[in-house]
């Protein structure tokens, strides 16, 4: 069974990410798999920069063929804040909670609500130059919270041509709008033309 190893210990990523990935018949490995890792800070200042860094310097460390993927949220009236602070964007050791709550109060007086989920997926293989994906869900913040579903900023979120929000859809749902979605759809894309 082919093998591929997602550099993350974000649990509701692994979930989205495996559930596609499975379906192709890949078995999927996440660094809950592993016991020592090297820490790795998120300092660069575009997602691929962060997604990149996070899978080499796994790949190097393991000397394994790795998958990271770096997303967060830009709101257009905040300049594309929180963008790649959106795990936090109040602070560090912060709750998905509390980012929604900070976004939602400085989004108070602002009308013009317009946002987008970015996802970009580093595959980084030994020997090979790394290859990037990217993909966007396009929506607005909402003005209250709702839906129980997904994680982080899902509950204020309300994707174009719809009124429900994020939280409020299914797994299986999300996975086909998605930013990160439709970033693993290309993905898998671009894996089955290598096979
Ligand atoms: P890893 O670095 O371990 O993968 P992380 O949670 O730190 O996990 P990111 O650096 O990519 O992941 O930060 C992404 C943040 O953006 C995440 O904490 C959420 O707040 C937000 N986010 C990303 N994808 C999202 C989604 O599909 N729905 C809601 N919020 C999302």
């Amino acid at each position: 069974m082919k093998e591929i190893l997602i550099a993350t210990k974000n649990k509701h990523k692994i979930i989205e990410m495996k559930k596609m990935l499975e379906h192709l018949g890949y078995k999927v490995l996440t660094l809950f798999d592993y016991e020592e890792l090297p820490e790795i800070i998120e300092d660069k200042d575009t997602f691929k920069g962060n997604a990149k860094k996070k899978a080499e310097t796994l790949s190097n460390y393991l000397n394994k063929d790795v998958l990271a993927d770096d997303s967060g949220l830009e709101v257009f009236a905040l300049n594309n804040e929180p963008g790649v602070y959106s795990a936090r964007y109040s602070g560090e050791d912060v709750t998905y909670a509390d980012n929604n709550k900070l976004l939602l109060s400085n989004m108070e007086n602002i009308d013009n609500r317009g946002a987008r989920f970015v996802t970009t997926i580093c595959l980084y293989r030994i020997n090979q130059e790394p290859v990037y994906f990217e993909d966007y869900l396009y929506g607005e913040i909402a003005y209250k919270y709702q839906g129980d579903n997904g994680f982080g900023y899902d509950p204020i979120f309300i994707p174009s041509g719809d009124t429900r929000h994020l939280a409020e859809y299914s797994l299986d749902e999300k996975n086909v709008i998605s930013h990160r979605g439709k970033c693993v759809q290309k993905l898998i894309s671009y894996l089955k033309l290598g096979e």
